[in-house]
């Protein structure tokens, strides 16, 4: 089978955001396109000879790229591929198959909690040898590589079957068609006592996991019906489909509404839990409570004597910058240290690779142990149900106890989408500008202690990231946090994200908005939200 060189001129667009390089669906159609990021890859990693894992959320567009990638991977000389059947692997498996088989790195298609279809976002992601997000020197390298690339390497060759499961030769590459589930299962039953679990199922436990219609469905069905016993149907929306059955695949009190109601009433479940388009998220609801994604990752350090693995404690925390603190007070009372770290994965993984970490989280619904370099939905769903069967109390009991003993962060992300460019750019350099002002200032009867734009120094190998968001950070241990998203695909996403503290467990159980009403007030007040975005009210709270 021949190789055809195409020749092709950059698009000047291809910088991955947060996660990856997310589009809409439309501007990966572009000719060449794909084949362009692909490219730039494969010219700067070392991938010849070596093994690579393949697979993506099943969303529109998944399908074409996985052949598109094939074509390109047997073209540049990689020995062998890895593909999920169906085109399938959630973001955690493909950190699991890569790690399990030692590949030399994985490529994820995906746009993650963004909506699928023609008209929805499609997304594509280099993992490294560690299973991990590609680190920001590896992802400027492909970036810069777009901008100069004049020609790619492909076959001229039919679209391939990867619906069976089955071994074959393309253009001298190794192609193996993988069951999706199996490896992630087998690492799943290494985390936790499935044998607790299952006698808590057995039980009249009840509970729910929505899959979304995006990935986690077969996974779901397989370990929490399966395996651990829950009755047929406790997997709801299990069957992955293209458009994510026209909804956000987006685990939130916003986007899983019908989930969060069963929880609530007379006939509550006990438990509720629902991840996002490519597995790496979740959301975890008790009988009549959410936990918040910076509670869970506190609980569940505080708790991690529960999970067979970490019987004997474990060696760190690490939370992104604008997760709340609650695991900080974890932390101190354990006597380990907890990381800040900027937003996305990638800057957990040099911390999980040196040991340092065992637990890590993000605010927006991202939650992980050192078992994967990904954040990881359904192992978040199953720590919460390891613990549940090792404690035997409610979820609402364990959370209020923490907080009992920790005191409560009030924490909210209040999200302004769509907004014109270059007015939040202004809202953010405006605010940079007087930072030096505001530091040390009090502003409606509130000290600031410290207002900065975090920078973030990586402990393991000394790379500097700056300009990682702005913290007004108060005497009094609240916080605002002020960034712009690098996830969105239209406009830009301010986010703000409030916390404030509270110790005093008989004011513990009060309204969280109505708690950070004085900062979100302040939030205004600093940053000219309003009038910078021309929005009264933020479009999705959580
Ligand atoms: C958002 C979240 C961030 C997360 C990222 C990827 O990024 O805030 O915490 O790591 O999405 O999540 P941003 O830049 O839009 O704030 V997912 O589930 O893509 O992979
Ligand atoms: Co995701």
């Amino acid at each position: 089978m021949d190789v055809i060189k195409t020749a092709t001129t950059p698009f000047p667009d291809q910088k991955p955001g947060t996660s990856g390089l997310r589009k809409q669906v439309t501007v990966f159609q572009q000719a060449h396109y794909l084949e362009n990021f692909v490219q730039s890859i494969f010219d700067t990693q070392r991938l010849a000879g070596g093994t690579l894992v393949i697979g993506g959320d099943g969303r529109f567009y998944n399908r074409q790229a996985i052949q598109v990638i094939l074509r390109l991977a047997a073209a540049n000389g990689v020995a062998k591929c890895l593909v999920g059947q169906g085109g399938i692997l959630s973001t955690p498996a493909v950190s699991c198959v890569i790690r399990k088989y030692q590949t030399n790195g994985g490529i994820i298609l995906s746009a993650s909690h963004n909506p699928g279809g023609p008209q929805g976002d499609f997304g594509i992601k280099f993992n490294t040898d560690n299973g991990g997000p590609a680190p920001e020197k590896v992802t400027e390298a492909i970036y810069q590589r777009s901008l100069a690339l004049a020609e790619y390497r492909t076959l001229d060759t039919e679209d391939v079957d990867l619906d069976t499961i089955e071994c074959f030769n393309l253009g001298g590459m190794h192609v193996e068609i993988i069951d999706p589930v199996s490896d992630y299962a087998e690492l799943m039953a290494e985390q936790f006592d499935f044998a607790a679990i299952r006698e808590l199922l057995s039980g009249d436990f009840r509970m729910a996991f929505d899959a979304m219609h995006a990935v986690t469905g077969p996974y779901a069905r397989r370990i929490i019906e399966e395996q651990l016993g829950a009755p047929a149907g406790t997997v709801l929306n299990g069957i992955p489909l293209e458009d994510f059955g026209g909804g956000h695949p987006d685990p939130n009190l916003a986007h899983a509404a019908e989930l969060v109601a069963m929880t609530q009433g007379d006939d509550a479940l006990d438990f509720a839990a629902a991840s996002d388009g490519d597995g790496d998220r979740n959301m975890i609801l008790g009988r009549n409570i959410f936990v918040t994604p910076s509670d869970s990752l506190a609980v569940l350090a505080a708790n991690a004597d529960a999970f067979p693995p970490w019987r004997n404690g474990i060696p760190g925390i690490a939370r992104s910058m604008p997760t709340s603190q609650a695991a900080d007070r974890v932390a101190e009372k354990l006597d380990i240290p907890c990381f800040e770290t900027p937003t996305g994965w990638k800057f957990f993984g040099n911390l999980l690779d040196a040991g340092r970490i065992a637990f890590c989280g993000e605010e927006s619904f991202g939650t992980g142990s050192s078992h994967v370099r990904e954040k990881d939905g359904l192992w978040a769903v199953l720590a919460w149900l390891n613990l549940l069967a090792a404690r035997r109390r409610p979820v609402a009991d364990i959370v209020h106890a923490h907080w009992e003993t920790f005191g409560r962060n009030y924490y909210s992300r209040h999200d302004y989408e769509g907004v014109d460019a270059a007015s939040a750019e202004t809202l953010m350099t405006t605010l940079r500008a007087r930072l030096g002002e505001l530091s040390g200032s009090t502003i409606s009867g509130r000290s600031i202690r410290l207002a900065d734009d975090f920078s973030y120094t990586d402990p393991i190998d000394g790379s500097v990231s700056a300009h990682q968001g702005i913290r007004i950070l108060f005497e009094d241990g609240a916080r605002i946090v002020f960034r712009l998203s690098g996830t969105g695909t239209v406009g830009a996403t301010l986010r703000v994200y409030l916390e404030s503290l509270e110790t005093d467990p008989a004011r513990q159980r009060e309204d969280t908005q109505e708690t950070l009403a004085d900062l979100i007030r302040l939030a205004d007040e600093i940053a000219a939200i309003r009038q910078h975005t021309g929005r009264e009210q933020p479009d999705v709270i959580t």
